[in-house]
């Protein structure tokens, strides 16, 4: 086929695009103003993923509205708007927007798989659980005039035949595009989390040979995995490891802690060029993880689990959350000793956010703990939104504040990186990163655990 051939399948295939839809990655006002002062970011996966499903009759446009802002007189039909539950008021907000201009909304997400008749209020169409298979029914509809107010999968997609994302609609100077999903779902179901409504617990895994495909493909050397827990199935995860190895590609993902003892497994991840792994180990009380119903977390083992990564040349970026109902005022203290003393390489630090329709919402509200029921701030940086139990809101979130500030501290992350040696250049860069966001924000936060009088600055960061 020559150039001019080409052209003109392309202008071809224009002008049978009768139809234009613009997807939006929501984000919340004050998740905006804080992920856009960071170093490291990353391209959530959801809204290339649903394009690639498109029928090739819709022309797609995409805004992530961490890089870009929402056009609202593009010429579309319909707008698809993808949003957690802290950015759900927001979505609301733009859904309102655009019906004003005779666009069809659509929404889907967590929240709109949590909460879809509240979310129904704000669109037109609400979509349940996961699109692969509604999507492209549900604008079959909208073009014969049919959409209905409500779509849920009734088969869970089984990804065998997953398309390319559309890594082209990734906008933004600092988002790698290197991202994609091998396995969906976590046969774990902890208390606080949305995935077990989200995903109904049944893993999924994608054919390897699919995956390696699309690394032939894939643009640049930086490579992440959007799954919940990579290492669910590990007979799975190790034949995913061989056949990756040879692109030599820098990974990233997310798995459970107790993939550590599993020497072939971190062997062969290693080799693939895993650089480091999201691990939720949440908290160091093992009551805290009982009562969240993750007991497949030890505390115990932690050291020994840190240990075993950093053999392996493997990083650690540790999910840690605060406020759960066996933390008392020390908890913040201790939890930054312990995590200098095992040289732990990042964590992501947070309140718990008891996310609607979850059994730790449920439990919450029926103990009438919930203070708040306005999503934005269920985002685990800036608001409490229930009475925690050995504690004040305000101690919480002070509390929080303060062990962040300490852990991204010179000191701690000088000692940290020393007793960790492990990816030090882009683990110091990641680090200061951290330091240099939370700096941004002023000196906020206390040790609960010391006198009142004793106390820095209290208020709550801006926004
Ligand atoms: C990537 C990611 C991030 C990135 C965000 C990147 C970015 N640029 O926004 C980072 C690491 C920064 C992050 C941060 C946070 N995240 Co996050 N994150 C994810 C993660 C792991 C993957 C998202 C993804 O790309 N998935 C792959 C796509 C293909 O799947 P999907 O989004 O589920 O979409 C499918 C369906 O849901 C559906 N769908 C979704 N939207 C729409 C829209 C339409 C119109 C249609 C038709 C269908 C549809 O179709 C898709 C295909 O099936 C998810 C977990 C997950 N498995 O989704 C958590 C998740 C979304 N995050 C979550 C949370 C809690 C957070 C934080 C609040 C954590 C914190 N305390 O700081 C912050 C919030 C930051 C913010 N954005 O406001 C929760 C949300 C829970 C909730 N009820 O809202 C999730 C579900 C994880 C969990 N364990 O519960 N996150
Ligand atoms: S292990 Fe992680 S992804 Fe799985 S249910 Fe627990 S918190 Fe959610």
């Amino acid at each position: 086929m020559n150039r001019r051939h080409n052209h003109l399948l392309l202008v071809g295939e224009i002008m049978e695009k009768k139809f234009k839809v613009e997807l939006i990655t929501a984000e919340s006002e004050a998740s905006r103003f804080v992920r856009h002062r960071r170093l490291i970011r990353f391209p959530q996966l959801t809204m290339p993923m649903l394009a690639a499903y498109t029928p090739p009759n819709w022309e797609v446009t995409h805004t992530d509205e961490i890089v870009q802002q929402v056009n609202f007189d593009k010429k579309i039909d319909v707008v698809g708007i993808t949003a957690n539950t802290p950015a759900a008021p927001h979505a609301y907000r733009l859904a309102a927007e655009f019906r004003k201009r005779g666009v069809t909304v659509v929404i889907g997400g967590p929240h709109a798989t949590l909460l879809p008749q509240e979310v129904q209020r704000y669109a037109d169409a609400v979509v349940v659980g996961e699109g692969e298979l509604v999507w492209p029914q549900l604008l079959a509809d909208y073009e014969k005039g049919e959409l209905r107010p409500l779509y849920s999968s009734c088969q869970l997609p089984d990804l065998q035949d997953m398309p390319r994302p559309r890594w082209d609609l990734i906008k933004g100077r600092v988002y790698g595009k290197g991202v994609t999903i091998a396995t969906r779902g976590c046969p774990y179901a902890c208390e606080y989390c949305t995935i077990p409504a989200m995903y109904q617990r049944k893993m999924r895994y994608r054919p390897i040979s699919s995956i390696v495909e699309e690394l032939r493909h894939m643009p640049g050397r930086a490579l992440i995995f959007w799954d919940d827990n990579i290492g669910a199935n590990r007979a799975y995860a190790k034949e995913l490891f061989k056949a990756i190895t040879p692109f030599k590609r820098w990974w990233t993902s997310q798995t459970t802690s107790d993939a550590a003892f599993d020497d072939e497994f971190m062997e062969l991840a290693a080799k693939s060029g895993c650089k480091a792994l999201f691990l939720g180990l949440e908290t160091i009380s093992q009551q805290s993880l009982n009562s969240a119903n993750k007991q497949h977390n030890n505390v115990e083992k932690y050291k020994e689990i840190l240990r075993r990564f950093h053999y392996y040349g493997i990083a650690v970026q540790a999910g840690t959350v605060f406020g759960f109902d066996h933390d008392d005022r020390s908890i913040f203290r201790t939890t930054v000793e312990f995590y200098r003393e095992i040289g732990l390489d990042s964590a992501t630090i947070s309140v718990l956010i008891p996310f609607p329709n979850t059994p730790l919402f449920r439990k919450l509200e029926a103990e009438g703990r919930i203070l708040s029921y306005d999503w934005e701030k269920y985002n685990g940086k800036k608001d409490v939104v229930y009475q925690p139990a050995l504690m004040s809101p305000e101690e919480l979130l002070m509390g929080m504040e303060w062990a962040a500030r300490q852990f991204y501290s010179v000191p701690s992350i000088v000692e940290r990186m020393w007793k960790s040696r492990t990816g030090l250049w882009w683990n110091l860069i990641r680090n200061l990163g951290y330091h240099l966001a939370l700096r941004n924000f002023g000196n906020v936060g206390y040790n609960p655990e010391l006198p009142a009088n004793g106390n820095p600055v209290k208020q709550a960061r801006t926004p």
